[in-house]
C-alpha cells in the first residue's frame, strides 16, 4: 500500500497511525498540496487534491481517511481490530470521533485562514466566522474531555478514539494562534502525552 500525504495533516497523521498499529507494510509518500509541483501529482490521485489518499495492492485509490480508515479495519479482520465491529459501543466510538473529526476540520480552515500556509490576505479574512470556527474547534474538544471514560478515551484500552483524537488533539494545539480562545483539556492532554510516547505516534510525529 501507498500512502499520500504528509504527516502535518491530522487526516493522514491517523490513517499513518493506524497502518503501523495493523502492522501492514506500507510505503509513505508525504506529498503536500501546498507545493505546486506535489498538488500536480495529488490532483492525479484524488479529485479534490486533498491528503490522505491511500493505493491500494490492488491499485484501488482511497479519498477521505474515514473511508480510509475503514477499509483498513476491514483488511485488519474482526481480531484487533481498533473499531468494535457492530453494535451500539461502535457507533458510540465513531460519534465521538466524527465530533473530533468536525473540530478538526474547523481548526483546519481556520489554518488556511490564517495559518503559516494562509490561503487568503489577511486583510480579505473575515473575523467573525474566524472567531466561530476557533470556537466550535473549542467546543468540541471542550465536549470530548467530558466524554473520556478512562485512562484511554473509551476506557482500559486504547482505540481509533485515542488515534484520531491524539492526531487532531496534536494538530490543534500546535497550530492555534495565541489569540484564540484558550483551551484546557487535562484529560485529552495527558491521552497524548501518552500516546505520543508509543512508537506508532512517535514515527508520525510531523516534521
Ligand atoms: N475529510 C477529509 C479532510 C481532508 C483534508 O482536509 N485534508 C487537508 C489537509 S489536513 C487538505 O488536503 N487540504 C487541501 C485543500 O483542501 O485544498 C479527510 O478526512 O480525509
Amino acid at each position: 500500500m501507498k500512502l499520500f500525504g504528509s504527516y502535518g495533516s491530522p487526516f493522514t497523521r491517523r490513517v499513518g497511525v493506524t497502518l503501523l498499529m495493523y502492522g501492514f507494510k506500507f510505503e509513505h509518500v508525504a506529498l503536500r498540496s501546498s507545493v505546486p509541483e506535489e498538488l500536480e501529482e495529488l490532483k492525479q490521485l484524488n479529485p479534490l487534491a486533498r491528503v490522505p489518499a491511500l493505493q491500494t495492492d490492488e491499485g484501488m485509490v482511497l479519498v477521505d481517511s474515514t473511508t480510509i480508515l475503514d477499509y483498513l479495519d476491514q483488511l485488519k479482520g474482526s481480531d484487533g481490530q481498533l473499531v468494535p465491529t457492530t453494535g451500539l459501543s461502535r457507533t458510540k466510538m465513531l460519534n465521538v470521533i466524527g465530533i473530533a473529526a468536525g473540530a478538526a476540520e474547523k481548526a483546519v480552515a481556520c489554518y488556511y485562514e490564517e495559518g503559516v500556509n494562509a490561503k487568503r490576505p489577511l486583510d480579505k479574512v473575515y473575523r467573525p466566522w474566524v472567531d466561530r470556527m476557533y470556537e466550535q474547534t473549542k467546543d468540541g474538544l471542550d465536549a470530548l474531555e467530558t466524554m473520556v471514560e478512562g485512562p484511554w478515551v473509551m476506557g482500559e484500552t486504547i482505540t481509533q478514539a485515542d488515534v484520531s483524537i491524539v492526531c487532531f488533539w496534536d494538530f490543534i494545539i500546535k497550530n492555534r494562534p495565541e489569540s484564540a480562545p484558550g483551551i484546557i483539556c487535562p484529560k485529552l492532554e495527558e491521552i497524548s502525552l501518552k500516546a505520543n510516547a508509543l512508537k506508532e505516534f512517535a514515527a508520525t510525529v510531523p516534521t
